[in-house]
This record gives structure tokens, C-alpha cells and sequence, in this order.
């Protein structure tokens, strides 16, 4: 066990890794915490007829009966771009999700058909050497290559794609579409995997298919999430743990609204970045593999080493780590004026020393700071645009919600989709009852 793991299971008085629930099958469909009626708010309440009425078109365009799957998106508490450096990360499910109906078919192709962008692809599962065609489609094909490199068996299929994730919001919509196809197509041809495999085959269907070279946060949440808990994950040793959410918070999601763009863009920058830290760090540091093998006073040592971008890339990943263990203890301490100060602290990192904000979202994080009821707000996911995460007192939720909405208009001209969220469960098939 290492430093970070022995701490981790002295702050928890525990063992680190608990063998958590998988996934349950029938899973309820969604519901929303507190009262702000926003329209986005009115759609997560429409979402429990989502996998019925699903079923009932797939029926309608190519006959037969489906079964449904569906797989989340997540927020990440804080521990931001530290998977891809062996490091903690803290997200949690979030009870939006990407639902698939699937069913046979006769020859070896799978049709792929997204509602949300009324396309459709087809996919050949004989095709030799397939290669990625910067369509929202290689997230499935990627997943299918991926299943037949681990020698699985695929058999042919149709799938009817619903989404109720924004995409390119930070919210992982990519890895809930390749969670949720994994269980479709290795449920339909009759197979199945553990959650973690399900995990790091999508991972690997995303670095080696899709090209961002993404860490296994994301797939990881999707696959394991736990209703009412965040994960503590340690991405070199893959332990993890389901950690109780405060019961009087509630996370509310703050869209900006500006999309980015992960494969091959900032977020591959920024990994080269930090390997680069590593690899001249090792010079004066042997001993090191990663970013998580270096404390600050080693890397404060050898700032003149580096150049400056990287030391501060490398500065943020190393006191990112630090700031995921102090919010364990001050989760596991009820100290939300704690939490909220890591929170903080984690943007201004991410902004001035990882440089992967954004006009939109410092402007989101700002009101939001400045709101009544708000705990801690910061950037979440890869950055470059995107949502911010709020932990905020679950009476003041409507308040919050009407300030920042508000503000975020007067100063920007954008209309923010706000969504009001529990941290919900992982992928799974629905039962139809
Ligand atoms: C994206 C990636 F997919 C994750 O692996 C992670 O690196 C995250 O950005 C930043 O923490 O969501």
C-alpha cells in the first residue's frame, strides 16, 4: 500500500477497498431533488416513461421486443484530470442517463440509430482493421472492437439510442454511451463482464478507437455509481469506495452552455503536458512513475527543471491529489466549511495553473460563490466549457438556482440549463414491469 493509501484508510478508520453493490437491474427511473421547475427539472421528471415508450418505437421501426439498458452520466466532486496521473478522483453518478433498446439481428452488422440526432449508422462486425470516423457512432464501434479484442462473441444487432445527457457539457455523456452499449451488446450476444472490466474495456474503446486519451474516471462512474454516494477511486490500484453524501446537500449542475471538444483537442495537450513533467522530473527522481509519486516539496525543488507551463500543470495534479484527500476527511467529518474551501481552491487551480477554464465558467463559479446556501462550486470535467459543480444546503436550492440562472444571463447573454441532481446509481438494465 502506498502513502496515499494508508492515509486513505487511516482517514476511514477502514480498510480502503470495501466491495461495493453492483449495479441493481430494475433500476426506478429518476427523480428530482428539491423544487426549482426549470425546464430541465420537468425533463428529469419525464424520464421514468423514457425506457417504455423506447421499447415501444424500437418495436415500431424494427419489430420484436427490446431490452433496455441504460447507463449514467456523473459529476466529479473534485480530483480533476488526476486519473490519467495515477491519482484520486471523487465523482459520483448522476441521474441523467443514456438508454438503449436492443435487439437481434439476422446478419452481422449493428444498426445504430440516435434519436437526439435522428441518425443512423451501420457498423459491419467483419469489417477488417476498422478505424474511427469522427462520428458519434465510434463510441459504439469502439466498444464492439474493444469486446472482440477480448475475444467475446458478438452477434449481430439493431439499437435505438435515447439521450437525455447534453453532450460536449462535461457531464460524460461519451462514457455513458459506451457503458450502455457494452451491456446491450454483450447482453444480447449472451455474455457478460464484471462493472470494473465493463469500465476499463470502455476506457480502452475511448484512448484506442475513439483517440482522447482520457483517464478511467469517467467509465468508471458510469459503471459503478451508488445512489446517494460519491466514489473515492484510486486509479493506479483501481480500489475504490462508495463514500455517504451529506443527506441536507444537494449537487446542483450549472450548464455555460459553451460545448467542448475532447478527441485530439486541449484535453490530449494536457496529458502530453503532464507527462512530459514526468519524464524530466525522473531525471532528478528516478523512483517516480507517475505525477502521484510526487509530493509539492519535490516538485517545488525542482521547479527550474521544468519548463513553466509544465511545472504548473504538474503543481495542479499534485495539490489536486492533496485537495481529494482533505475532502474525504472533511466529508467523513461533516466540516462543509472544509469542503467547500477544496472546492474553491480546486478551481483556481484548474484555472490558473492547469489552464483548462473558461470566461463562462470562472463567471458561473463566481455567482455561484456569491449565492446564499452555496458550500463549495467549482469547474467539473475536462474543462474548456462545460458545468459547474454546486454543493449547496437543500432548502436553499430554489434560491440558488434563480441567482446564479439570472446572473449567468445578465453577464454573458446565455441562458444556463441548470440541473438539480442525486447521485444515482450505475449502468444497468431495466426490468419492465
Ligand atoms: C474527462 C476525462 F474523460 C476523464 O478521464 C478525466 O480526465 C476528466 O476529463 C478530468 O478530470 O472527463
Amino acid at each position: 500500500m502506498d502513502r496515499d493509501a494508508a492515509y486513505l484508510a487511516s482517514v476511514l478508520g477502514i480498510g480502503f477497498c470495501e466491495p461495493m453493490l453492483l449495479p441493481e437491474a430494475g433500476l426506478s427511473a429518476s427523480e428530482s431533488t428539491g423544487s426549482f421547475e426549470s425546464d430541465s427539472m420537468t425533463k428529469q421528471k419525464s424520464e421514468s416513461a423514457i425506457p417504455e415508450k423506447l421499447a415501444e418505437r424500437f418495436a415500431a421501426r424494427y419489430g420484436g421486443e427490446a431490452r433496455v439498458f441504460c447507463a449514467p452520466g456523473r459529476v466529479n466532486l473534485i480530483g480533476e484530470h488526476t486519473d490519467y496521473n495515477d491519482g484520486l478522483v471523487l465523482p459520483a453518478a448522476i441521474d441523467s442517463y443514456i438508454w438503449i433498446a436492443v435487439g437481434l439481428r439476422e446478419d452481422e452488422v449493428l444498426e445504430v440509430c440516435s434519436e437526439n440526432l435522428q441518425q443512423e449508422a451501420q457498423i459491419s462486425l467483419n469489417e477488417r482493421n476498422p478505424r474511427a470516423k469522427k462520428k458519434w457512432s465510434d463510441y459504439v464501434q469502439g466498444v464492439a472492437v474493444m469486446l472482440h479484442a477480448a475475444g467475446i462473441h458478438l452477434r449481430g444487432a439493431n439499437l435505438l439510442i435515447h439521450s437525455g445527457l447534453p453532450s460536449g457539457a462535461g457531464l460524460s455523456s461519451s462514457a455513458a454511451l459506451e457503458v450502455s452499449s457494452a451491456l446491450a451488446l454483450l447482453a444480447i450476444s449472451g455474455q457478460s463482464l464484471e462493472p470494473l472490466e465493463i469500465a476499463k474495456l470502455c476506457r480502452r474503446a475511448e484512448n484506442d478507437f475513439v483517440g482522447t486519451r482520457c483517464g478511467i474516471m469517467d467509465q468508471f462512474a458510469a459503471c459503478l455509481g451508488r445512489a446517494g454516494h460519491a466514489l473515492l477511486l484510486d486509479c493506479r490500484s483501481l480500489e475504490y469506495r462508495a463514500l455517504p453524501l451529506p443527506p441536507n446537500l444537494t449537487m446542483v449542475i450549472c450548464n455555460t452552455m459553451v460545448k467542448h471538444e475532447h478527441a485530439g483537442g486541449g484535453y490530449n495537450t494536457r496529458r502530453a503536458e503532464c507527462e512530459e513533467g514526468v519524464r524530466l522530473l525522473q531525471r532528478k527522481l528516478p523512483g517516480i512513475k507517475a505525477l502521484r509519486d510526487v509530493s509539492l516539496p519535490e516538485l517545488e525543488a525542482h521547479q527550474r527543471d521544468l519548463p513553466d507551463s509544465v511545472y504548473r500543470r504538474c503543481r495542479h495534479v499534485v495539490t489536486e491529489n492533496t485537495r481529494v484527500l482533505s475532502t474525504v476527511t472533511a466529508l467523513r467529518d461533516g466540516d462543509l466549511t472544509a469542503l467547500g474551501k477544496n472546492l474553491a481552491a480546486s478551481h483556481r487551480s484548474l484555472r490558473d495553473d492547469f489552464e483548462v477554464s473558461c470566461h463562462e465558467l470562472d463567471v458561473m463559479v463566481e455567482l455561484a460563490l456569491r449565492s446564499d446556501g452555496v458550500l463549495g462550486a467549482r469547474m467539473t470535467g475536462g474543462g474548456f466549457g462545460g458545468c459547474t459543480i454546486n454543493l449547496v444546503h437543500t432548502e436553499r436550492v430554489n434560491a440558488f438556482c434563480e441567482s446564479v440562472s439570472t446572473g449567468y444571463q445578465q453577464a454573458t447573454g446565455k441562458i444556463p440549463d441548470i440541473y438539480v441532481s442525486k447521485a444515482g446509481a450505475g449502468a444497468a438494465e431495466i426490468v419492465q414491469r
